[in-house]
């Protein structure tokens, strides 16, 4: 409507006076994935977000997503501002898994590597030996069993057991879950796929394993838009945030996409295959950031040499 265009046309020209690019992950509103790609930014999972904030010339960046992708672009970019259309974005698996206790849980076990996923603070990533996302975790931790090394993993306990049962790898799980993905049914979704017996199921592995276990295709959100792409099947079945419809209807408009079941017994769900935070990114929002120059991301400087180290490895094993 005549207000969004507004809003991005306002937008696409701030960005442009701040030397600014923005960036949005696969789970935020369509409107502003369009808008990123748009205006020459990225739409893109956590890892390549963070290649990209990195690579980019401009001198500001925008990141919409949740707080910890502001935080890994601030890290592996110190010299760049960083501006987020909210501070209040955050993440479940974030939230759950406090420096503090972190530490603890890391000072009791010396001898394993300690192997974070991205949706962490940049005072964990500080602690930790490897960064990874659900893109690389799987060929991440193949790599340090074949050099015989033990793990710690955190924070999420469905990604850490699915990698755990495909390598056999020696893990010790950080019990964190995320809000959304912990939502799907199993039974619900064996259900659905009797009304779609031709649909293949799409399931991201911070998925309970009963969810996980139904699956054609278990991956990151590129894989699982990838998967659209080459897949024969009509229909598909999508266990992760709905905002991934937006890339997956460009990948494959001719094929009908279905949300996979939250609520089994029509109980309420807390998020309902939508990210509460991701959602919080919104038009108005980044505009603000843009003309105010609020929201900026600001991390420990003490904390950047440490963080950046797990980072970087990520992004060296992965290029
Ligand atoms: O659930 C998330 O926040 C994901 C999938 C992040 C990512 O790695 O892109
Ligand atoms: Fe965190 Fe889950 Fe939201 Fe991703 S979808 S940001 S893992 S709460």
């Amino acid at each position: 409507d005549a207000e969004t265009a507004d809003y991005k046309a306002r937008i696409a020209e701030a960005l442009q006076r701040h030397n600014a690019v923005l960036v949005a992950h696969y789970y935020t509103d369509p409107v502003l994935q369009a808008l990123a790609e748009e205006t020459g930014g990225c739409v893109s999972d956590s890892l390549e977000m963070a290649r990209f904030g990195k690579e980019h010339p401009a001198t500001t960046l925008v990141v919409a997503g949740v707080r910890f992708m502001g935080e890994t672009a601030k890290i592996l970019s110190p010299e760049k501002r960083i501006l987020m259309p909210t501070l209040e974005a955050t993440c479940s698996l974030d939230l759950g898994c406090p420096i503090d206790e972190f530490s603890a849980f890391c000072d009791q076990h010396p001898e394993r590597t300690v192997v974070v996923y991205a949706n962490t603070s940049a005072a964990v990533k500080a602690r930790a030996d490897w960064v990874v996302t659900s893109s690389c975790a799987l060929d991440i931790v193949n790599h340090l069993m074949d050099r015989g090394e033990k793990i710690l993993w955190a924070p999420d306990q469905h990604l850490g057991d699915y990698i755990q049962r495909q390598t056999g790898a020696d893990m010790l799980l950080w019990q964190g879950s995320c809000i959304v993905h912990e939502e799907f049914k199993a039974k619900a979704l064996l259900d659905l796929k009797k009304v779609w017996p031709e649909a293949a199921i799409l399931v991201h592995p911070e998925s309970p394993a009963s969810v996980v276990e139904l699956a054609d295709v278990v991956g990151s959100t590129s894989q699982l838009i990838n998967a659209t792409r080459t897949l024969p099947n009509p229909v598909f079945i999508v266990a992760t945030d709905r905002g991934i419809f937006y890339k997956m209807q460009q990948a494959a408009p001719d094929r009908r996409l279905i949300e996979a079941p939250t609520a089994g017994d029509g109980a309420t769900c807390r998020s309902c295959a939508n990210c509460p935070w991701m959602a919080m990114n919104t038009l108005p929002r980044v505009l603000q950031s843009l003309e105010q120059g609020s929201d900026e991301i600001l991390v420990d400087p003490q904390l950047i040499p440490r963080a950046v180290l797990p980072l970087q490895r990520m992004l060296d094993f992965t290029r």
